[in-house]
């Protein structure tokens, strides 16, 4: 049996697709390369914007996703150890966001497709692209699927975008010259994502559920390995560039994270759509990966239901609309990691990036803008 579309990839991107699509009435089947267990216990991402908040209480699922999880209202920075909140949720005219760990956000969507009857094969292997110019057909292992639309929501890693002729895609790399090292920890959250600025370099502590914290620390790379480091080095390091003597505990997960943005244009090929990091990689500062994901997935629900309703306007403006939020959400990932890192180690630059930091809370225009693009913005209306 042909089903409207074939869902490649089951994280926030493809979920979110999926339960959109399911609720619109649209027949959908989701292939997803892990077991459960990896896809639900994935830890990455900690905050839901509002914008992405919104997409799922349009849709009727907010019980299911956003059930008891706690509104983002301030954001905490310590400018050399000096406390500084920004009221995130005033700022915004109250559009906080919300605090969900994305592997429960995974499992939440998740378990909602398939208690509704949705059609999601893990561990579907090899999947391959074919005929995405005529009728779609998307195999893995021996079965074989025909479909309308592919949406490819495989991740940076995945095969969807490789299954677009190299000549039809320009593509943009950034290095922005900072090294992160990243650490899961059993450590009680701060009551505010935290963020610790200074000579030392950059740290931040993010709430990951009741009873975990991850943790960020700049590194110089090529001068620093963080992998050489001992927990205990570490700790120092935090401890120092966080002003909090009292921190401390397990560390369950280290990563470097590359701090490098991606973006290939167009968001489309053909029958095939890309969303989330498949199409494109944003660094975490200012926490929209996830969000754009979301965000990119929303759109696309609408414009494959309409288009399964014999309307393709808005599935042809997919792209467009898209890569209008994905390079505004990488300018403002690119401005706040100028503004809380020292990445050229001139004191003329320091004094800029200060200055920048100071006027968020002596200008209310400019804390109003900042909050705005934390809130995420609705390209769309
Ligand atoms: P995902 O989450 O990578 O999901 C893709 C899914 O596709 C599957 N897959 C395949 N399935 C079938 N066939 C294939 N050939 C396949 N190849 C892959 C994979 O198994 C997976 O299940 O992509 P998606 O849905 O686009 O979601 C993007 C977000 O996960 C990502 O942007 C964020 O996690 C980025 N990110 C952060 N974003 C934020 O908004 N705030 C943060 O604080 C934040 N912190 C982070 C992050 C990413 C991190 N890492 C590890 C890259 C912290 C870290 C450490």
């Amino acid at each position: 049996m042909p089903t409207d579309v074939v869902v490649v990839g089951a994280g926030p991107a493809g979920l979110t697709l999926a339960n959109l699509l399911q609720r619109n009435g649209i027949g959908c089947v989701v292939l997803e390369a892990r077991d459960r267990s990896y896809v639900e216990e994935r830890q990455r991402a900690g905050v839901l914007d509002h914008f992405g908040g919104r997409v799922f209480a349009e849709a009727g699922l907010a019980d299911q996703v956003l059930a008891g999880v706690p509104t983002q209202t301030f954001l905490e920075f310590r400018y050399e150890g000096e406390p500084r909140l920004l009221d995130i949720a005033a700022l915004s005219d109250g559009r906080g966001g919300s605090i969900v760990p994305q592997q429960m956000l995974v499992r939440r969507l998740l378990t909602t497709f398939l208690d509704e009857g949705g059609d999601l094969r893990f561990n579907a292997k090899d999947v391959e692209l074919h005929s995405l110019g005529g009728s779609p057909r998307v195999t893995y292992g021996d079965v074989s699927l025909d479909c309308s639309y592919v949406a490819g929501c495989d991740g940076f890693h995945g095969v969807s975008r490789r299954s677009i002729p190299e000549d039809e895609l320009t593509t943009y790399t950034f290095d922005h010259g900072i090294g992160w090292y990243t650490m899961l920890a059993d450590a009680s959250p701060p009551k505010y994502p935290l963020m610790g600025i200074g000579r030392h370099g950059f740290a931040a502590q993010f709430p990951r559920g009741p009873v975990a914290s991850r943790f960020y620390l700049q590194y110089k790379p090529g001068e620093e390995d963080p992998r050489a480091w001992t927990d205990d080095e570490a700790w120092d390091k935090l401890r120092l560039r966080l002003g909090d003597p009292s921190l401390g505990g397990t560390i369950t997960d280290r990563e470097v994270v590359e701090m490098r943005s991606f973006v290939v244009e167009p968001m489309a090929y053909e029958k095939l759509f890309l969303a989330g990091d498949a199409a494109h990689i944003i660094t975490p500062m200012g926490a929209k990966g996830m969000n754009l994901a979301i965000a990119d997935a929303y759109v696309l629900a609408g414009a494959l239901t309409s288009a399964v309703r014999g309307d393709d306007t808005a599935l042809r403006a997919y792209s467009d609309v898209c890569l209008r939020r994905t390079w505004d959400y990488q300018e403002f990932s690119r401005w706040f990691t100028e503004m809380v890192h020292d990445t050229s180690g001139d004191p003329f630059q320091r004094r800029l990036a200060r200055a920048r930091f100071d006027r968020l809370f002596t200008n209310r225009a400019a804390g109003v803008a900042f909050a705005d693009m934390m809130a995420g913005v609705d390209l769309v209306s």
